[in-house]
């Protein structure tokens, strides 16, 4: 049994009308109306596809189908939202991969063993709302579901998490980890360039990176560009420079095994003519090896303390996200190890660099990931491109791994 390819990729065409950017980019917040409209179409096909969809308090859409089985649903799926100027398979392809899977037992009148569930999760992106893999860090039950709600838009304090839910209407009941599942599967593009310069079909991902994301305000004093001597200067734009310039090299000197970004920067006032007062920037850290992740993050906060307060600054410290880097179980790498060989594909077992809801999801239940190549390895970013035939290897994989877990009998 094989899944429809052609009605895989003209889905996944529809939806990236949805938020289109250019010609093939994709830029689909989460909780913004691009985001509902994606959700709403979802909700139909689901339903369509004979679905019972239940929606939590968090906004994830869960769609169940039945099994011969009262048991634990095997569950699989992703997120429907992107980042700016996003692409359109990042995510997505996870969640409408899971659809086909439902479509293609459909048109064969299969029913599984155990029941199966089909997931969309909220914000797991985290761009507009921190933390990122919001939907599932709340299901795996491991964050307070009102702190989350209450979560405000980094680009506008009156808006949180809650009221953008009640806004586009996927404000559910249920609680978030009421349904117990049996396993998770996650099918992602890689978002790297290793299974495109090793010729590879498959990764089967065996871990996924720390993530540790902090947002730090350096506070100087506004004045005059052309009036203000440098000793007299307290300049926050300056200070954050030689913060950057460190936290560049730092990673640059740990040859992968620890990665260190700063995404974004923002001066105020942000005026050509004014010496800026505060300098906010955020640092994104990742490493495999928790040790490394938390040494980096020592050194570099020390660094920060010793840089701003010797420049006779001072600064704010906000912590947004800690999570650690976690391992799939065997049982579950094999099982799609075992339907990659199946497929007679190829196939390397690889950490993930970027987060996932699989990451969360480890915590509620065994998970674990497909991957498939990504063209010249680019994500986040509006040229994100996976051939078709990935895209059809990956979906299969993915069933095979789902019967194979759920039972055919
Ligand atoms: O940040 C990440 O790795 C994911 O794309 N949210
Ligand atoms: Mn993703
Ligand atoms: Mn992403």
């Amino acid at each position: 049994m094989k899944i429809n390819a052609q009605r895989l990729l003209e889905n996944l065409d529809r939806y990236a009308q949805i938020g289109k950017m250019g010609e093939t980019g994709v830029e689909r917040i989460a909780l913004s109306k691009e985001d509902q409209q994606a959700r709403d179409l979802l909700k139909s096909q689901m339903i369509e596809a004979g679905l019972d969809v239940h929606v939590d308090r968090m906004g994830n859409m869960i769609g169940i189908r039945k099994g011969k089985q009262d048991d634990k649903p095997v569950a699989f799926g992703s997120h429907l939202d992107t980042v700016y100027a996003g692409g359109r398979f990042d995510g997505v392809l996870g969640v409408l991969a899971g659809l086909e899977l439902i479509q293609t037992l459909n048109d064969n009148q299969i029913e599984t063993d155990k029941p199966l569930a089909l997931i969309n999760f909220t914000n797991e992106e985290g761009v507009r709302f921190a933390p990122d893999m919001m939907g599932s860090h709340v299901y795996a039950g491991m964050a307070d579901l009102a702190e989350i709600l209450k979560s405000p838009a980094y680009d506008n304090a009156n808006e949180s998490v809650g009221s953008c839910l009640e806004a586009i209407g996927y404000a559910g009941e249920m609680d978030p980890g009421a349904i117990q599942f049996d396993a998770y599967y996650e099918l992602h593009i890689e978002q790297g360039p290793v299974l495109e310069l090793e010729q590879i079909d498959i990764g089967v991902v065996e871990q996924v990176q720390g993530i540790y994301w902090t947002r730090y305000t350096v506070k100087g004093e506004a004045n005059h560009a052309g009036t203000t001597p440098v000793y007299y200067r307290k300049d926050a734009g300056f200070t954050a420079a030689k913060l950057q310039q460190y936290i560049g090299e730092y990673c640059r000197k740990k040859e992968g095994s620890v990665l260190t970004t700063i995404g974004s920067i923002k001066f105020s006032p942000d005026a050509i003519n004014i010496v800026p007062d505060s300098a906010m920037f955020t640092l994104d850290v990742r490493s495999t090896n928790e040790t490394l992740l938390k040494k980096a993050q020592l050194e570099i906060d020390e660094f920060i303390t010793e840089t701003v307060e010797g420049d006779g600054l001072s600064f704010e410290r906000e912590e947004m996200v800690r999570f650690s880097p976690v391992r799939f179980p065997l049982v579950m790498t094999d099982s799609v190890q075992t339907a990659t060989k199946s497929l007679r594909l190829t196939y390397k077992r690889m950490p993930s660099g970027a987060g996932h809801d699989a990451q969360m999801m480890a915590h509620h239940c065994p998970s674990t990931m497909i991957f498939i190549p990504s063209v010249r390895g680019i994500s986040h970013n509006i040229a994100e491109y996976s051939h078709d035939r990935d895209v059809e290897n990956g979906a299969n994989v993915l069933l095979q791994a789902v019967i194979g877990r759920s039972g055919i009998s």
